[in-house]
């Protein structure tokens, strides 16, 4: 069926979701055995998160799982992806294995199959145990071997109730933002080197994450990885533009699609990185290149890109004034969604695309007569998904979708005040209340229909 003559219709089989991370919706930080996390301790780090807002309580999934899943399966959800807390099954990031988190995962899975919800398992969403980062966390490269451990005790423990894995969340923020002067915890200030390492080192553990699931999965056991590539989206549709546009995105995703598809660094990354690069043992990239089976995307915004004098990429900067979410730096740009999905599938030869994380954040305003009207977030992901659709038109092989996120939660340093859920949580008596995106987002899953 040519999905160009069904006008908004997505392919057969596509996977609708919605996404989530377990520090930010759990809670139960500290307990049933759950070990510290880094974010459990920057976020009591004075002026590091908006507020002084905690882990701690988040929207106390850890205890409300049952419900939170009844009400996934009553917007009619099919796919969700979720991550494990790495902390809460081994509290020292290697070493005794907490199996009060390894039942807590038990039930919240078999919950899900129990309601038809097939489940995305993210190995790491940045919640690296305190103990591994008081050796130095991503700056070592014994990290990557303690993630190797956690990831053969993930894929172990839960084989027959996962068949999809994701290794990684978006490497640069707890490379770059979390060890290169960002806002994403430990904090620290290292400089480019330290980055690059910490890039290599996650490069690697994504290889053990590959291995774990090759080794332990058993059958149908899938894997990927989830990154969050710079989308440079051509500001005119011409040949030039966007030429110079693919040009930069090749570039900009070398470090971490470059690794991971082609099997090495570029030669033009490592000239880039000069006396910055990382160390690496060859044989590493044994471990980094094997074949995945899908790659993730979180696509939120992008930047304009032209061809400038001799037709190289030029970014040009926002004006004062272009429209934003309430999360500044979510510059309203659904055509990267466009041109990350055919970028990453054209460059990168990759054969199934999963968009794992779209969506926007507002400061929602709390329900009025039992209602959210966020039309601003339906707006800006109806918009996305038209591109997306566009995308597919084209070619590009997207084979499913997760909207970020399936309930307000920790949003990391802007804490609980910037809300990005299509269910409004209330903070304070974890009432949930589906906005208007859900009701509406509930259709388009249903009907697999851009409405
Ligand atoms: C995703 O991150 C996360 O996976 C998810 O946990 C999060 O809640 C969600 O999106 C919404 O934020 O380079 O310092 O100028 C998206 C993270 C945020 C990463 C913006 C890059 C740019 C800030 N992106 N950030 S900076």
């Amino acid at each position: 069926m040519s999905i160009k003559s069904h006008p908004r219709t997505f392919p057969p089989r596509f996977a609708w979701g919605v996404a989530t991370a377990a520090p930010q919706i759990e809670g139960a930080a500290f307990a049933d055995g759950k070990g510290e996390s880094i974010w459990d301790r920057y976020c009591r780090v004075p002026g590091k998160v908006h507020n002084g807002d905690t882990l701690d309580v988040a929207c106390d999934h850890y205890r409300r799982y049952r419900s939170d899943v009844a009400l996934m399966a009553r917007l009619g959800v099919k796919h969700y992806r979720l991550s494990l807390a790495w902390p809460r099954l081994l509290p020292q990031g290697r070493g005794p294995v907490n199996q009060k988190g390894v039942d807590f995962y038990h039930r919240l899975l078999d919950t899900l199959h129990a309601h038809g919800i097939t489940p995305w398992v993210t190995l790491f969403h940045w919640d690296l145990p305190q103990a591994l980062e008081d050796e130095g966390g991503w700056r070592r490269r014994t990290t990557a071997d303690a993630f190797a451990g956690y990831a053969d005790l993930a894929v172990r423990s839960f084989r027959s109730q996962v068949k999809n894995w994701i290794t990684l969340n978006e490497t640069n923020c707890f490379t770059r933002l979390a060890y290169g002067g960002g806002d994403k915890a430990p904090g620290a200030n290292d400089g480019e080197a330290v980055v690059n390492q910490a890039y290599h080192h996650a490069m690697l553990a994504h290889g053990h994450g590959v291995r774990a699931v090759r080794e332990h999965g058993g059958r149908g056991a899938r894997v990927g990885i989830t990154d969050n590539p710079i989308v440079s989206v051509p500001v005119t549709e011409t040949a030039a533009d966007i030429a110079a546009a693919r040009d930069l995105f090749r570039f900009e995703s070398d470090r971490v699609l470059g690794a991971i598809c082609n099997g090495r660094y570029s030669e033009r990354y490592l000239r880039a990185a000069g006396a910055d690069a990382p160390r690496f043992d060859p044989r590493d990239f044994q471990l980094i290149g094997q074949p995945t089976d899908f790659l993730g995307l979180n696509i939120y915004t992008g930047q304009f890109v032209r061809a400038g004098r001799r037709g190289r990429p030029e970014i040009l900067p926002f004006p004062a004034g272009y429209p934003r979410a309430d999360s500044p730096w979510l510059y309203l740009l659904p055509q990267a969604m466009y041109w990350g999905a055919r970028f990453a599938a054209e460059l990168r030869g990759v054969r199934s695309l999963y968009i794992t994380e779209n969506g926007a954040g507002y400061d929602d305003a709390p329900p009025a007569g039992g209602e959210v009207l966020d039309l601003h977030r339906r707006e800006y992901v109806r918009q996305c998904l038209g591109e997306l659709h566009r995308a597919i038109g084209d070619g590009a092989p997207v084979d499913g979708y997760f909207l970020w996120s399936l309930m307000d939660n920790f949003e990391w340093q802007d804490g609980y005040a910037r809300r990005f859920g299509i269910v409004y949580n209330d903070f304070a008596t974890q009432k949930r209340t589906p906005k208007l995106s859900a009701r509406w987002y509930a259709e388009v899953m249903k009907t697999n229909r851009l409405l």
